[in-house]
């Protein structure tokens, strides 16, 4: 099948990359990692996005190849030869870009998620890698090109994120051996590492506080909720990527299994992150809410409120644990 995907990128010229919405480092590192390689044999490629790239990301090489999109602006309607969706589980996270997507003259959709809906015409979906830079990484290679020191950059912030820095469970032996790839092209990995995973803004710490201050336990320690309001977001004056990671203080926590942290919205909707330990398939639990994600890591959106929404979860998780 990436033999397809090949023959589909030989065969256009005008090529658009559709990172998921709300895109992480995963997200965004394999897609820049393509555009660079792609840009570089020839090809006529965007990166589009739904918002701005989050700060943590913002000095990643291929940067210049992306934009935000608007879906009422005509310059970013043109009819691309190829779109490809970048580590998105279903067709709604690829968001206002969707119309752009199934107008392309071709389309495909590379991920790793086990929940993936195989929604366009070309789907390779492989669960069994860690992160879609790993799909990318194998794309490049069996293109004939050999990952230079910025495309390396792109796709080991890819990797290490979406691993939590070589620690979740699906961190595999191809995981390390094509980091190891990818780090001989002189990837400085104490800065990446501290830039990704240590350096926070302030706005942060006062978010992790008020987590902190929200935490509750139930079902004797297993489960453990967090929840942040639109209005104590907005008085904490916090931006949204904010609140990354903080979930994992929640899963950290010595006896917990399951572990959600509930975001809401400037929409009113609520955003929910979940977590699991051991043997919880919080995918499962993301589904029945129209979500999505991996055994051990998934969310969805909602549009009930803050105190419905952790009612109908925590009766659920009840039935987990
Ligand atoms: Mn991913």
């Amino acid at each position: 099948m990436l033999d397809v995907i090949v023959d589909l990128i030989n065969k256009s010229e005008t090529i658009a990359i559709l990172p998921h919405v709300s895109a992480d480092g995963d997200a965004l590192g394999s897609s820049l990692a393509l555009a660079i390689v792609l840009s570089g044999s020839g090809k006529k490629v965007k990166v589009l996005l739904e918002e701005e790239i989050p700060q943590v990301y913002s000095d990643l090489p291929g940067r210049e190849f992306s934009c935000l999109y608007r879906k009422n602006d005509e310059q970013y309607n043109k009819k691309y030869d190829l779109a490809l969706a970048l580590d998105c589980g279903d067709a709604a996270r690829l968001a206002s870009r969707i119309e752009l997507f199934n107008t392309a003259t071709r389309n495909a959709n590379l991920d790793h998620h086990t929940t993936n809906t195989e929604f366009a015409v070309n789907n390779y979906v492989d669960t069994s890698s860690a992160a879609t830079g790993e799909i990318i990484y194998d794309l490049i290679v069996r293109m004939g090109a050999k990952p230079d020191k910025d495309v390396a950059l792109c796709l080991y912030v890819a990797i290490t994120t979406d691993t939590g820095g070589f620690r979740y469970s699906n961190t595999t032996a191809d995981t390390h051996r094509i980091a190891a790839e990818l780090v001989s092209e002189g990837i400085d990995v104490a800065k990446v590492s501290r830039r990704v995973f240590d350096r926070v803004s302030y706005g942060k710490v006062k978010l992790i506080g008020a987590a902190i201050n929200s935490l509750e336990l139930f079902e004797e320690g297993k489960i453990a909720l967090m929840s942040l309001s639109s209005e104590l977001m907005k008085k904490l004056e916090t931006k949204d990527e904010d609140s990354d990671g903080i979930i994992n203080i929640a899963r950290n926590i010595s006896g917990v299994e399951v572990a959600a942290l509930l975001k809401q919205l400037d929409s009113g909707e609520v955003k929910v992150n979940l977590r699991s330990n051991s043997y919880v398939d919080v995918s499962a639990i993301a589904a029945s809410y129209s979500g999505g994600g991996h055994e051990r890591a998934a969310g969805f959106t909602t549009t009930a409120t803050l105190e419905q929404t952790k009612n109908e979860l925590l009766a659920d998780l009840v039935g987990e644990v």
